[in-house]
């Protein structure tokens, strides 16, 4: 398959500009983004189509998706080198993804934990069926880059293998046209959890005010959610994977993803301390991160037109290839080319 950038393999994600990005959404994803991007072709895209799965106002959601961009840059992604793109910009994911929502069984779809999680509390009424075929537009944009690899948080890897199985299927029914990818997940910090409820996922979207850690929060106010975040009455400071000991895992889990130390050696250091050092510990390297990001990230915003420069520069260079691969695609489904 096509390899742009020398020969290096190329590298596709995205985040939905659905809300503020969490310190979840950096250790996922993010942290790996930047890690690979010497190594790999990189795109990485803010993911507007897919955030219109869930109702968003106009004004917010064209702010966050430029605020989205900008936190890629300020995290360390290097537009030099990766290219930065709004899905929406290039009309092929669109296109593609009808051609494998046509191509995907409704029992597949229905399977996908996050559809069942995000539409367990909704009357079947108020569902919009882009929620269901979410998985499908996630199948086109990375097909279409003919990426080999897509590093993502673990909640996302039932949609890559969902991914594996559709291009799988329309390469044995239409000849071979899209490159198998594969998923990467961080070592550490492939699921943070809520601070305020650590047996559940830690999301953006979610509206309770201590549940998240936002990149682009105050460091005093980040200082604080921790300070808050539910713990247990073990008093003992390790790695568990006991419902209990959640609230404690997940901390040694947000400290261990930033240091990057191991969890053997990361225990020894709290062997003698209280659950108070932990969470002074955690909030240290916290705001050790956000602090720079943030520097980073006012910046850009007071930079005019850099921003924007970055988004068009994204879109020619993912739109060229985008459209290459869906006119493979379109010709193997037998489309009549337009003359
Ligand atoms: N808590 C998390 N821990 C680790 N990784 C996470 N990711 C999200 N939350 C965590 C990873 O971030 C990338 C972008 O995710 P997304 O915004 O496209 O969708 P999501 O997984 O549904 O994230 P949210 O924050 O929960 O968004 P909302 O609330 O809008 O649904 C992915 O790689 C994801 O794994």
């Amino acid at each position: 398959m096509a390899k742009a950038n020398g020969n290096k393999p190329r590298v596709l994600s995205g985040i939905q500009p659905s809300g503020n990005l969490t310190i979840g959404n950096y250790l996922g994803a993010l942290k790996q983004w930047v890690a690979v991007q010497r190594e790999y072709d990189c795109f990485y895209c803010v993911v507007d189509l897919h955030a219109i799965t869930v109702a968003q106002a106009p004004a917010e959601l064209r702010r966050k998706t430029r605020e989205s961009a900008a936190i890629y840059i300020a995290a360390g992604i290097d537009p030099e080198i990766s290219t930065i793109f709004v899905q929406s910009h290039i009309p092929a994911h669109s296109e593609l993804a009808w051609i494998l929502t046509c191509m995907a069984p409704l029992g597949w779809l229905q399977r996908m934990t996050q559809f069942k999680d995000k539409t367990a509390k909704q009357m079947q009424d108020s569902i919009g069926a882009g929620l269901l075929n979410y998985p499908s537009l996630m199948a086109a944009d990375i097909l279409l880059y003919q990426a080999e690899l897509v590093p993502v948080g673990d909640d996302q890897n039932q949609h890559l293998e969902f991914t594996r199985d559709l291009a799988q299927r329309f390469n044995h029914l239409y000849g071979e046209t899209f490159t198998m990818p594969s998923v990467m997940n961080p070592q550490a910090g492939a699921r943070i959890m809520g601070l305020d409820r650590p047996t559940a996922k830690m999301s953006k979207s979610e509206e309770s005010d201590n549940h998240a850690i936002f990149l682009l929060d105050d460091v005093g106010r980040a200082r604080k959610k921790i300070g808050r975040a539910v713990t247990d009455s073990f008093r003992e400071i390790r790695f568990s994977e006991d419902k209990e000991r959640a609230g404690i895992n997940n901390l040694l889990t947000i400290y261990q993803a930033i240091t990057d130390e191991p969890r053997a050696s990361i225990e020894a250091h709290f062997s003698d301390k209280g659950y108070g050092d932990l969470k002074r510990e955690v909030a240290d390297c916290v705001a050790d991160t956000l602090a720079p990001l943030q520097a980073r990230y006012q910046e850009l915003m007071e930079e005019a037109g850099y921003l924007d420069s970055v988004l068009k520069i994204g879109r020619e260079k993912a739109g060229e290839i985008a459209e290459a691969t869906l006119k493979k695609a379109q010709e193997n489904i037998g489309f009549l080319a337009p003359s």
